[in-house]
This record gives structure tokens, sequence and C-alpha cells, in this order.
């Protein structure tokens, strides 16, 4: 068994593979060992509070439950803890107040996706888009129309907007300034799960930018952007600034780098170095990707210091740092918002 402090100790060396890699190449960078496993099933998600997703999803699997059913109700967790300000409960809201979520859900057999865009008050939008993928031949829904869905499905109408959020919207109205966000709690939850099978399911959840323009659509709805995944492969995950993610379908391209032979962490490297190349903002794009593939291989990449992710199987649970490219600076304070 490999305890979190083993996990922890091993993280440094993974990152600074990562950081070495040349700009231009399509090179993995060694594998590190404690970044593979053959322990199934394997759940691999976004942020520190990802940890209590995964110990969830862990626990349904465990319980009896599909993989799905472990993505779904594991990301449940950040979707009901309304101290966690960028996912679900409590989320911040859009610029006129109002708690606009994106969520989607994929799993590998089949192909089968759903997804819902700027629903409001629904608790779980990863539930809505797994009953898009369930009961409907749509894969995504959008703004009212996911939400007339969501209530015809029996989901309980549920007002998102904590005491504290509406608070803090009322004072950045006045002032119309950067979201007011603490280090400990932001950001999208992604989750990647590796069944005993192989199976390869995932999810994502998040509240979005926020202060957004109503109506915006983020990454996290999108395949090949908050998250992908394809069964013979592995999957990927985002979070960060959406518009720098879905413009390029990163978590596809993360996907098809591993396809062509990359390990997780140095596709989400190879990831981030194209759409450095590529955009007129180089490095200064606030994104941080998640991948595992089908042997238990898992890492990492983001354009800061500071991203972590939980990595969960039934004989270990921990954190890691993922590699930084970039100047090493660290996420800012805030989280990634700007
Ligand atoms: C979005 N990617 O809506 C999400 C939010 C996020 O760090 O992950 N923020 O753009």
């Amino acid at each position: 068994m490999v305890s979190r402090r083993d996990f922890m100790g091993q993280v440094a060396l993974a990152a600074a593979g990562g950081a070495s890699l040349g700009a231009a190449k399509l090179e993995a960078t060694p594998v590190d060992l404690s970044q593979m496993t053959d322990q199934r099933p394997l759940f691999v998600s976004t942020w520190p509070f990802g940890q209590a997703v995964n110990d969830r999803a862990l626990a349904v699997k465990q319980g009896g439950g599909s993989l799905l059913d472990a993505v779904e109700q594991g990301i449940w967790v950040a979707e009901s803890d309304a101290d966690n300000a960028s996912v679900g409960l409590g989320g911040i809201p859009n610029a006129e107040g109002v708690v606009q979520l994106d969520a989607c859900i994929m799993d590998g057999p089949g192909h089968r996706a759903g997804s819902v865009a700027a629903i409001e008050d629904i608790e779980h939008p990863i539930s809505v888009a797994r009953r898009v993928m369930d009961n409907t031949k749509h894969v995504m829904l959008a703004g009212a129309g996911a939400r007339t869905f969501a209530l015809e499905e029996g989901f309980p109408e549920v007002d998102l907007l904590s005491e504290k959020q509406r608070r803090n919207w009322e004072a950045w109205k006045k002032k119309q300034e950067a979201p007011p966000v603490g280090p400990d709690n932001h950001d999208t939850i992604a989750l990647l799960a590796l069944g005993e099978d192989g199976r390869i399911s995932g999810g994502c959840s998040t509240s979005g930018w926020g202060y957004k323009l109503p109506g915006r659509v983020g990454d996290s709805p999108i395949f090949g952007g908050g998250l992908y995944v394809d069964n013979e492969v592995g999957a990927a995950g985002s979070t960060g600034l959406g518009e720098n993610v879905m413009r390029y379908c990163a978590t596809f391209m993360t996907v098809e780098f591993m396809r062509l032979g990359l390990d997780p962490q140095s596709a989400c490297i190879a990831t981030i170095q194209r759409l450095a190349r590529t955009d007129p903002r180089g490095m200064d794009l606030s994104i941080f990707f998640i991948a595992l593939d089908k042997q238990g291989r898992f890492g990492a990449a983001g354009v800061a210091n500071g991203f972590q992710y939980a990595v969960t199987t039934p004989q270990q649970s921990g954190l890691f740092h993922s590699a930084a490219l970039g100047d090493g600076k660290k996420v800012p304070e805030g989280g990634n918002r700007q």
C-alpha cells in the first residue's frame, strides 16, 4: 500500500520531468512509477476537493454500483458542497446573480455521452447530463430547455445561490472587479475512472467562470473540452479558463496524443505546448489537464505551479502536483479565474 505521504514524496520528480520537455517535440517524459497502478478501480480528479469525490466514487463502486454510478455520485459530493464556490450548490453566480451550471458525462463503451449547459435551479447537473444520455436521443440540452427537462425527470427545484455568494455578488456588482475567490474554493470537478474490466468513464461539473455573462457556456459540458473519454485509449479532463480549452478541443487532443503512444502526463504536456505554440497568449492560458490511460497510468499538467489532483484506488489515495509548464508561476490567489 502506498500512503498519501509516499504519493506526495514522488511528485516533485514527476513535475520536474514534465517541465524539461522541448517545446515542439512529441515525446514522453520518463514515467514516474508512482504514476501508474494495476489497482482497479482507479479514480483521478481535479483539485484537492477531488479527493472526497474520489472517495465517494470508490465507495459507490465497492458497494455494487456501476463505474458510471461511481462517477455520477462521486461528483454529487462537490455539487452538494455549499462551501465549494465553483461547483453546484453555492457556486458563484453569473453577472445577473443567477447560478448557471455546466456538466457532462461520458461512458467509454458505446461512446455514450450526455451534457447540460447553463442550467439553473438544479443541484446535480451531472445527473441531468446522465438522463440526457440515458433517456433522450440527444447529447446536449441547454438553458431553459435543460431545466424543464430536469424538472420533468423529477429533479427538485433548488435555490443554488447561497447567502454568502449573494452578498459577494452584490459587492462585486458595485465594484465590477475580479471575483473574490479564495485558493481553497475554486474550480471545476473533472473525474476520470478506470474500472476492473477496462471500462473508462468520466464526468465534469462546474458553475463556471464567476460573474460570467448570462448564457455563457464554458468548456465543461463540451466533449473534447472539459472532458473526453475513449474506451480504447483513455480519458482526459480540464479545469481552468474554458475559453482557452474549448477553442482547441484540447481534451480530445490529449486522448489522441495518448493514442499515439504518449503516457498521460506527457500527453497533457504536449497538449499545452501545442496550444501555447498556436495561441497569441502563449502559456498565459490558465489551463490544467488530468488524464489516465487504459493501462492505469495517470498524470496532469498545467501552465502554472500549484495545480493538484487527486488519485484513488482501493489501496491508496493521495494528491499529486501536476507538471508545470510556462514560467512556473504559481496558480494565482483566487484560482485561475481572471
Ligand atoms: C469554465 N473550466 O467554465 C470551467 C471553470 C474552471 O477554473 O475550471 N475554472 O471555464
